[in-house]
Order: structure tokens, then C-alpha cells, then sequence
């Protein structure tokens, strides 16, 4: 109205500043990464490191963090390109501890095969494999106690080899037949081995995260040395899972040691997408804690660092983050065609190696192994583990029936079987069943909260 006063709606001055041209702007874009090469591109990797063996110092255990940040964008190498050990993250394991790890990455290796053989011929419904990344799994799972808690990820069974579960069991586990430890309950990979302390994998991705913290900090509050470890993949460090789990490692600071598997693919998603920072280990800077960047397909590079980290954890210095440089060789799964979006050869254009064919070459190098010991273990191994896939379908098949009992159905859900299900169980098995107006299974809404009340 003309002539009242002006009380709202004056611009502050400052808003002015924005009305102002922008100094040199850059074009308004939205940046969205594309993978570097795709289906008829020729693939090209930048190189992994500039020096052959790891130039990087190993400090003490309970280092500050801070002193830790060239760890987190370099790179932890043992082995170099002359096949020998160097530098001071050499964990100068013994030329049986170097072959019995050769021989479980080996063994994991042709489990992949052998599972991956008989999806094919369909005898198993699924299966993801893990060829390529055997050093991520058995070099850290052979640094850790008995004692201490796991959570990988679906892609590491060399870690489930070394806390010795069976193949057989986890071939059971696979095809869902009565010599599984899970009953059939899961879906195929989804392992877990209770007597060697390693939790059920399970299905969406970077849960395992947040629970192995919280593992960790019970460990902690319970004044327990036990360390706890967990695995995810490049995609799955994209999760919100993954910054709630690194804060809470932060602020409450648990024994743990955290995993990022980079094999560079996350199913057909480049790892660009995952991240716009240089390393995933980095990002350990922000929560106060050390990230270490290192060769995952460099047995002795991996089994180091975790034995820094471990040692760490137990000494009460906190978490790191570990991110492991490697490389899916196959595709995502067996429900999976890589052809559709990777460059056909990619994987020869890798940088990193083969983590086996390093070992081997390494112990080869030492004059500790040879090829012929190298041929008689492979073909030992690929021949045990086809007989023992036999031995697991002889415990039920998808053509003959898995051998589960079908009131097996109501078993290992519920601790206390609810009287609903108790009478569904009754009824299948023809025995008589309580009448549900005797003992109402599930009381009416109106009921229930009645009886909730006091
Ligand atoms: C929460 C959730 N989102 C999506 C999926 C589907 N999924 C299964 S595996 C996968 C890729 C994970 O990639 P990465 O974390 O890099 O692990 P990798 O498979 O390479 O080991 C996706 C998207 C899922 N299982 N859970
Ligand atoms: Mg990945």
C-alpha cells in the first residue's frame, strides 16, 4: 500500500556479489566418467607404480596417521619385476609359508574352474568367481588368528580355504544339497563357517561394513584383543555403508581393518564412477585414520600390510583402511557377459600380473620351487577338487533332489517355532494340529495391541 512502510523483502547487499561476472568461469557441465575403454577400443592401463619394489618406509605400528599419506596414494609392492622380494615391507615369510600360500591361491583358483564347469552344465544355478584376485583373499586371510572375526565379501573364498572350511561343504553350499551348512537358506557363494570365525556373505553389497565395525567396538567395549576384518568391492566404496562404517571406525576407533577390493569393475560399472579422488585409501585421511594403497596381486605386498594393520588393531592404535589394487579377470558372475562392455583383451593389458603366476615365479626365483612341482600341484589339485565335486553331488543334485527333508523347511528360522508354523508343520507331516481358535496363531490387530498394553 502506498506509503507503509517497508519491512520485508529488502536484498541484503551481499546478494549482489552473485550478480557479478564470474572471473574466468569454466564450462557448466555435468561431469559423468565413462569407463577408458569399452567393446573395440584398445585397452590401455597407466602403470600401477613407477619402482619396481615399494620405495615407501614401514613405520612403526602405532604411527600417527598423518605420517601414513603417501601410503595412501602410492603404492605397498614386494615383489618386483626380477621376481625377487624388496624394500622394507617384505614380510620375509619362509619358503613353506610361500608354498603353502602358492598352493591355497592355486586350490581356490581351480575351485573357481571346477564351479564355473559345472554351472555351465547346469549343475549349480549360479556362481561368482574370484580368478585374478586370489592374493587379496589368501594373503590377508593367512595373517590373522583364529580368534579374529571376518566379513568378506562374496569374492574372496580364498579367505573361507584358509580358515578351513572344505571345499565340500562349500560345493554343498553352492549347488544347496543336505551337505550344505546353510540348509539351502542362501543363495550360492553366500558362505559362512562359523568354526573359523567368518560371517555369512550376504546379498546387498556393503552391509558386512558397518556390522564388522560394530563387531570391532564390541570387541573393544569388551576390553578383547580379537580383530575384526571386512571386505568390499570398488563399487560397493559408492555405498553410504561404506562412509557410516569409516565414521564409525573413526570416532569410536575399534580394532578393525577395512578392505577396498579395487578390481577396477563393479558388474559393468567402471571404478570412475566410484570415485573422483585419487585413491580409495585416501579417503581414510578425512576420518583420522591410515589408508594404505597396495599391489593386491603381490602375495607378499598383501600378507604385509595386513600384518602392519592387524598389529596395529591389537596394539590399540584403531582402524586402517586397506584399498587393493587388482583385477577382475572374469566376468561378474556366471549370470554375467563381459564381451558387452570391456575392450576384448583387457585383461592382457593389465599391468599387475597374475598374483600365482608372481609367486610362483618368486619361489621359482629362490630356487624353492620348479616347474615340474608347479605342474604336479596344479594337476594334484584340479583332479582332488573334480573328485570332490563328485563327492558333493552325491549329497543331492538340482536333477535328483537336494536330500533335504521337507519339514527340514521349518528348521534353523526361528528359535522358538511360532504356533502358526508349528501347525503348518503338523499338517505336512500328517500329525494332528492344534485347532487355531484353541491357540490363536496370529491375534487380531485389536487383540494384540490390547495385550501389548501394561
Ligand atoms: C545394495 C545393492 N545394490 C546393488 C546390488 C547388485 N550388485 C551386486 S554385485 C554389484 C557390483 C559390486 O561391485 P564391487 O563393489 O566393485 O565388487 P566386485 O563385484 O567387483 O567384487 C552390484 C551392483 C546389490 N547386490 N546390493
Ligand atoms: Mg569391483
Amino acid at each position: 500500500m502506498e506509503g507503509s512502510p517497508q519491512i520485508v523483502g529488502r536484498s541484503h547487499a551481499f546478494k549482489r556479489a552473485g550478480e557479478l561476472p564470474l572471473k574466468d568461469p569454466l564450462p557448466m557441465v555435468l561431469c559423468v566418467p565413462s569407463a577408458p575403454h569399452r567393446p573395440g577400443d584398445t585397452p590401455h592401463f597407466a602403470p600401477l607404480a613407477t619402482s619396481s619394489a615399494s620405495e615407501l618406509e614401514r613405520p612403526d605400528t602405532l604411527a600417527p596417521f598423518e605420517t601414513l599419506r603417501l601410503h595412501a596414494v602410492g603404492l605397498i609392492r614386494v615383489l618386483g619385476t626380477d621376481d625377487l622380494a624388496a624394500g622394507e615391507w617384505n614380510p620375509r615369510l619362509s619358503p613353506q609359508q610361500l608354498r603353502s600360500g602358492l598352493e591355497v591361491m592355486l586350490r581356490t583358483r581351480h575351485f573357481d574352474t571346477r564351479m564355473i564347469t559345472m554351472q555351465r552344465q547346469g549343475r549349480l544355478s549360479f556362481y561368482v568367481t574370484s580368478s585374478g584376485e586370489e592374493a587379496v583373499s589368501v594373503g590377508a586371510a593367512t595373517a590373522y588368528l583364529h580368534d579374529d572375526l571376518l566379513f568378506p565379501s562374496y569374492r574372496q573364498p580364498g579367505l573361507l580355504l584358509v580358515r578351513g572350511m572344505p571345499a565340500l561343504t562349500m560345493m554343498c553350499q553352492g549347488i544347496g544339497n543336505v551337505g550344505d551348512n546353510a540348509s539351502g537358506r542362501q543363495m550360492p557363494v553366500h558362505y559362512s563357517w562359523r568354526a573359523g570365525n567368518v560371517v555369512s556373505i550376504s546379498s546387498p553389497v556393503g552391509t558386512q561394513l558397518p556390522q564388522a565395525v560394530g563387531a570391532a567396538m564390541a570387541f573393544a567395549y569388551r576390553g578383547e584383543r580379537r580383530v575384526v576384518g571386512s571386505w568390499i568391492g570398488d563399487g560397493t566404496a559408492a555405498q553410504g555403508d561404506f562412509h557410516h562404517a569409516l565414521n564409525f571406525a573413526s570416532v569410536y576407533r575399534p580394532p578393525c581393518v577395512l578392505h577396498v577390493v579395487d578390481n577396477q569393475w563393479a558388474i559393468s560399472t567402471h571404478r570412475t564412477m566410484a570415485t573422483g579422488g585419487t585413491s580409495f585409501a585416501a579417503r581414510a585421511d578425512a576420518y583420522g585414520f591410515p589408508g594404505l594403497r597396495v599391489d593386491g596381486n603381490d602375495f607378499l605386498a598383501v600378507h604385509a600390510a595386513e600384518v602392519w594393520a592387524i598389529e596395529r588393531a591389537r596394539r590399540g592404535g584403531g582402524p586402517t583402511l586397506i584399498e587393493l589394487v587388482t583385477y577382475r579377470r572374469d566376468a561378474h558372475s556366471t549370470s554375467d557377459d563381459p564381451s558387452q562392455y570391456r575392450a576384448d583383451n583387457e585383461a592382457d593389458h593389465w599391468p599387475g600380473g597374475d598374483p600365482i603366476d608372481r609367486l610362483r615365479r618368486h619361489l621359482v626365483a629362490l630356487g624353492e620351487w620348479s616347474e615340474e612341482s608347479h605342474r604336479q600341484l596344479n594337476a594334484a589339485i584340479e583332479q582332488e577338487l573334480n573328485a570332490t565335486f563328485q563327492i558333493a553331488e552325491s549329497y543331492g543334485t538340482h536333477a535328483n533332489g537336494l536330500g533335504h527333508a521337507n519339514e527340514s523347511l521349518f528348521e534353523h528360522v526361528y528359535a522358538d517355532v511360532p504356533a502358526h508354523l508349528a501347525a503348518q508343520r503338523a499338517e505336512l507331516m500328517g500329525e494332528p494340529t492344534a485347532k487355531p481358535h484353541e491357540e490363536p496363531a496370529i491375534l487380531p490387530f485389536s487383540e494384540a495391541a490390547n495385550r501389548a498394553v501394561g
